[in-house]
């Protein structure tokens, strides 16, 4: 299988942990990729992704598979299934509607970041930038709060929240998450033990 990546993406690095975590990292190839704002990216667009998005899967047949929660599912499947997703049952839907809350804030974050610092100075709007850091953060205050989510056995809740906090110190890094959220900064700190959580940091900004 080939990963299609870039290293700074926070849903790039929720895929590789997972990887990582399942004891497949071994049958990934990565293939680094750069996507700029503003270009068509042609080849990508028209045979992999059209939407322009990273990371995407492509099988050993061809078959490409796109979107993080996808790719780490598909994963799962093929380590035994419900070791990251639970198989069946409401905590199946509960850990698939906290990650659908974490792939929100990972949106709202990348929103935030182009408007701060990849639009032109003259064309920003500070109204949009803080109605999405509000979600952002008042996502990270949901999480603050789920001591179950903090403590558990690793899942895709885990894995999508220390990519979260690890997006927000690369790009945001004064934004002062860890005085907020205390609760979260422990669970943070639990996490960066593992290896799979380590060796993925985002690169120095
Ligand atoms: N829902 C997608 C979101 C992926 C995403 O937004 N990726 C960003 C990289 S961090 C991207 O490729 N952005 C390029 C663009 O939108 O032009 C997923 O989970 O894979």
């Amino acid at each position: 299988m080939k990963l299609i990546f870039s290293p700074a993406s926070p849903f790039v690095r929720k895929v590789r942990i997972a990887a990582i975590e399942l004891g497949l990292i071994d049958k990934i190839e990565f293939v680094p990729i750069t996507l700029a704002p503003g270009q068509t990216n042609d080849a990508y667009v028209r045979d992999i992704n059209p939407l322009k998005k990273l990371p995407a899967l492509i099988l050993d047949d061809g078959e490409v598979i796109i979107d993080s929660y996808v790719i780490v599912e598909y994963l799962d499947d093929l380590a035994g299934g419900g070791k990251l997703i639970p198989a069946s049952g409401p905590a199946r839907w509960k850990v698939k509607s906290d990650h659908s809350l974490l792939q929100g804030m990972l949106d709202s974050m990348l929103l935030c970041r182009y408007e701060k610092m990849v639009r032109p100075q003259g064309l920003r709007w500070q109204a949009w930038f803080d109605d999405h850091w509000h979600r952002v953060w008042q996502g990270m205050a949901r999480f603050d709060k789920q001591g179950d989510a903090l403590s558990r056995p690793i899942d895709i809740v885990q894995i999508g929240l220390v990519c979260v906090l690890g997006y927000a110190d690369f790009r945001f890094a004064d934004c002062g998450w860890r005085k907020a959220y205390p609760n979260l900064g422990a669970f943070n700190e639990k996490m960066l033990t593992r290896h799979s959580v380590k060796v993925s940091l985002p690169p120095a900004a």
